[in-house]
């Protein structure tokens, strides 16, 4: 498996870190406040509910931090379905397309410190990698596919989010099924940050294909097939998603599909 992890880790050890230390701390007060009266059933109850927060927020943590499972190239499927929009029909989507995307720009804003728009030449001269994985769609099947890109976690350093800055927003060209609004999703800034979150522009070793989302689309490998964001024309950091669309927080969210969509 070719790996290129030059990612700069370190921001999500670090909110880790302090989140499992405000954990600790919150702990440790309630026992140093403790004298005769934490004998009490209710502050005997309290303690073991505090515990049982820290237990299921440590869980909660590592959880977050698994990988999805890699795969070998035998795994990779001969045919990988491509599902819901497959070409966008704007004018804007079809002039890119028609140049091979030799003007695409990516434009990421919001609440960072640096707003940047950057070519595909730009994007694939950051630090990238590479993986085999399973795409699993809420329809019920399953696609396992080979997909290299940038660590989004990377980009996300290049702009610095500010610190209010909660979700990264995906905006897409394609108006699935007519919408008047594009197709957009979303993830929460820890998920963004999972080393296998990738801005692929590749596939199974080629450029991304237009029925999987040219040139640039979303891999959140421990979601489901829906959160992938094809087509991504701008990224949007915001803290909420009460100006967005549905305020959802994505297409299919805004039609009743869960935001969390882990697999
Ligand atoms: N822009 C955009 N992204 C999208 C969709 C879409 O219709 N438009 N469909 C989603 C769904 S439901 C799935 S399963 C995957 C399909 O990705 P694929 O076409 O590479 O199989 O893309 C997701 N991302
Ligand atoms: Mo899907």
């Amino acid at each position: 498996m070719a790996r290129n992890n030059h990612g700069r880790r370190n921001t999500p050890d670090r909110q880790r870190r302090r989140l499992l230390g405000g954990l600790s701390a919150l702990g440790a007060t309630t026992l140093l406040a403790g004298c005769d009266w934490t004998q009490s059933p209710a502050v005997q109850h309290f303690l073991g509910r505090t515990e049982k927060l820290t237990q299921t927020a440590q869980r909660l943590v590592a959880s977050r931090e698994t990988r999805a499972r890699e795969f070998s190239k035998s795994d990779i499927s001969s045919f990988f379905k491509p599902n819901g929009t497959i070409e966008p029909q704007t004018p804007a989507y079809q002039q890119l397309m028609a140049s091979n995307f030799a003007n695409y720009r990516l434009d990421v804003h919001g609440l960072v410190d640096k707003p940047a728009s950057f070519s595909l030449a730009q994007l694939k001269a950051m630090p990238s990698r590479t993986q085999i994985t399973r795409h699993d769609c809420v329809e019920g099947w399953s696609c396992i596919g080979q997909w290299t890109g940038v660590v989004l976690g990377h980009l996300l350093d290049r702009v610095q989010p500010r610190d209010n800055a909660r979700f990264v927003v995906f905006h897409c060209a394609d108006h699935l099924y007519g919408s008047a609004r594009p197709y957009y999703e979303s993830l929460d800034i820890i998920e963004a940050r999972h080393p296998q979150t990738l801005l692929a522009y590749g596939m199974n070793g080629n450029d991304l294909p237009v029925p999987h989302g040219a040139p640039l689309r979303l891999r959140a490998e421990r979601q489901l097939g829906y959160k992938m964001a094809k087509y991504i024309m701008h990224i949007e950091l915001v803290e909420s998603f009460a100006d967005t669309q549905g305020g959802r927080g994505g297409y299919w969210e805004d039609r009743g599909y869960e935001w969390w969509a882990g697999v």
